[in-house]
């Protein structure tokens, strides 16, 4: 019996396939050159001081951190180089104007770069004022398995492939839903030219 795919939960807006090879090579080039000025780091958890797997940087007027000391929270400037983190690129601007024109324009690019061993709990994305405001993301590189549940941590959740070029956002209900990245694929795409995988997030902050 053929398998039916199962829906995805309401909000979950998935474009496989978005950008063709070209134009994640020519927003590679961007990220690159963002990260040249604003290099990854590797964050740690609130309290505990545990390193997350993956590294991560940031760009537009506000990032995401998290650290011992000060747990989660957006600041304008970069935690180990104190430098304002660097704009935006503007295909990523574009691609949320296009997508959301009612919006806001985004105040922060996350940038989380997971090596092939590297992984992402199931969280909720709540440390943003602004939770009506879709979160938008673009992954590029090797695929990962992506989970996603509902409002509460114990919802069941539902997982798919999230491919290079793949575009995703949480929208409406699925804003608030729990979600984590379970695995990466090794060898499944050769983008980037030692493995691993780059996701990009914006969100709309204030
Ligand atoms: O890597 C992903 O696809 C998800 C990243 C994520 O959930 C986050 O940065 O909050
Ligand atoms: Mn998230």
């Amino acid at each position: 019996m053929a398998r039916i795919p199962k829906p995805l939960p309401d909000g979950v807006l998935h474009w496989p396939g978005f950008y063709p090879r070209e134009a994640q090579e020519a927003l590679l080039a961007d990220i690159r050159a963002g990260v040249a000025n604003a290099p990854l780091f590797t964050p740690t958890m609130p309290r505990t001081g545990k390193p997350l797997s993956v590294r991560m940087t940031n760009f537009g007027t506000l990032g995401w951190v998290t650290d011992k000391d000060g747990g989660y929270r957006y600041q304008p400037r970069h935690p180990v180089t104190g430098e304002f983190w660097p704009p935006i690129p503007d295909e990523l601007l574009r691609l949320w104007r296009d997508l959301f024109l009612d919006e806001q324009p985004p105040q922060a690019c996350l940038v989380n770069f997971y090596t092939d061993d590297a992984k992402m709990g199931l969280h909720q994305d709540s440390d943003e004022t602004n939770r009506a405001a879709p979160v938008l993301s673009v992954s590029l590189g090797n695929a990962c398995l992506f989970r996603i549940g509902g409002n509460l941590r114990n919802d069941p959740t539902q997982s798919f492939r999230l491919e290079s070029g793949d575009v995703m956002a949480l929208t409406g209900p699925a804003r608030d839903a729990f979600h984590g990245v379970d695995r990466i694929y090794a060898d499944t795409n050769d983008l980037l030219k030692d493995g691993g995988r780059l996701n990009v997030t914006l969100r709309r902050v204030t």
